[in-house]
């Protein structure tokens, strides 16, 4: 089933869906502008391309409900209330970063808002979610947890039991796909037997539902459906947005050329989230070219004083490194 955008969310949403893809858009520009130029050490695996899914899944989802992202799902973490300078602190891994420089923006957890830190094992996110949606049922709560991942790690043992077990104790889970058509360097065809991920979820017991991932009003109402499903204690459902990401798997270390179709790119880059959720406020009235403008030039300040700021913050210390971890610098006991 493919899903119709409907008429749930006003002007004031659109604008702020926007600002937060538009905040993916420039911050991942940003990350990789620095990263070649030597500023930055690191790069990161682009959502680009992808931004409807997570800001359409998690927009208006409280503290209290849980996410996990995905090695790709930025979106998240702006849905959720993170800060651009708190992500590029991560991505930099300096003192400012919530794991003290710890771990990469990706896998960065900040419970306080209901995110789960990530994993770098794709998949092994699924069955912590059922874990998750567990802990929340046991709880009494009505909040619910949702997971993301990629097309690749829905053919991973992990996959299979986070499901299983979410079906099998009926528990608060939305388990999102973003299916991308790759697996790195590798065409989802060549590791998938079927071509929509949602036709897994017959297997499990459980409701699947493909949606246009480009579509941010689309995906959020078929979030939606399925997170009052789960708060309702009707258990979990399964998500596939069909998207892709536009500059590949990591572009600093492998070429677009060397890894994709280049015509299969540019069809896809003909729709881009931004530029549908542009059009679509348009014809509504929700969203003029004045405040894409606006939105635009914040969005652009913001980043740039983020820049600045996570300059003067200071590296971490040697000490951080052994804090908050089981293993003692050598000599100690
Ligand atoms: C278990 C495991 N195998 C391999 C890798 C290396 N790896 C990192 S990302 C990735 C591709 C995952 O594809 P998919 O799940 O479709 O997510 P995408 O990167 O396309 O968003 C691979 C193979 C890994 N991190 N973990
Ligand atoms: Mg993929």
């Amino acid at each position: 089933m493919i899903a119709e955008s409907s008429n749930s969310l006003n002007s004031d949403d659109y604008k702020k869906m926007y600002s937060m893809m538009l905040t993916s858009r420039l911050f991942t520009q940003k990350v990789l502008e620095l990263n070649k130029q030597g500023v930055l050490k690191v790069g990161l695996h682009p959502s680009t391309g992808q931004e409807a899914i997570g800001i359409g899944a998690c927009y208006g989802l409280s503290k209290d409900d849980w996410v996990i992202p995905s090695l790709r799902t930025m979106e998240a973490f702006w849905a959720k209330g993170v800060t651009v300078l708190e992500q590029l602190n991560a991505v930099i891994g300096n003192s400012g970063s919530i794991s003290d420089g710890k771990e990469s923006f990706h896998h960065c957890g900040y419970p306080e808002l209901g995110i789960m830190a990530g994993s770098s094992i794709v998949g092994s996110q699924v069955p912590v979610a059922a874990g998750i949606g567990l802990a929340l049922k046991n709880r009494n709560t009505d909040n619910i947890v949702i997971c993301f991942f990629g097309d690749g790690a829905t053919g991973r043992g992990d996959f299979h039991e986070g499901l299983n077990l979410a079906a099998v104790l009926n528990l608060p889970v939305i388990f999102v796909c973003e299916n991308n058509l790759y697996f790195q360097t590798v065409p989802a065809s060549v590791g998938l037997a079927i071509n929509d991920v949602a036709d897994k979820a017959v297997g499990y017991g459980m409701p699947g539902v493909t949606v246009d991932g480009q579509d941010v009003l689309s995906v959020y109402e078929v979030v939606k459906e399925a997170v009052q499903r789960a708060r309702d204690g009707k258990g979990p459902t399964l998500i596939e947005c069909k998207t892709l990401s536009f500059l590949g798997h990591y572009p600093t270390m492998l070429k677009l050329e060397d890894i994709r179709d280049i015509k299969e790119n540019q069809k896809w880059r003909k729709r881009d989230p931004l530029e549908i959720l542009e059009n679509q406020g348009r014809d509504k009235k929700y969203l003029t070219d004045k405040d894409i403008k606006l939105i635009t030039t914040h969005v652009e300040d913001e980043i740039e004083r983020a820049v600045e700021m996570s300059q003067k913050t200071p590296p971490t210390s040697r000490e951080s490194a052994f804090k908050e971890v089981y293993k003692k610098p050598f000599g100690e006991n």
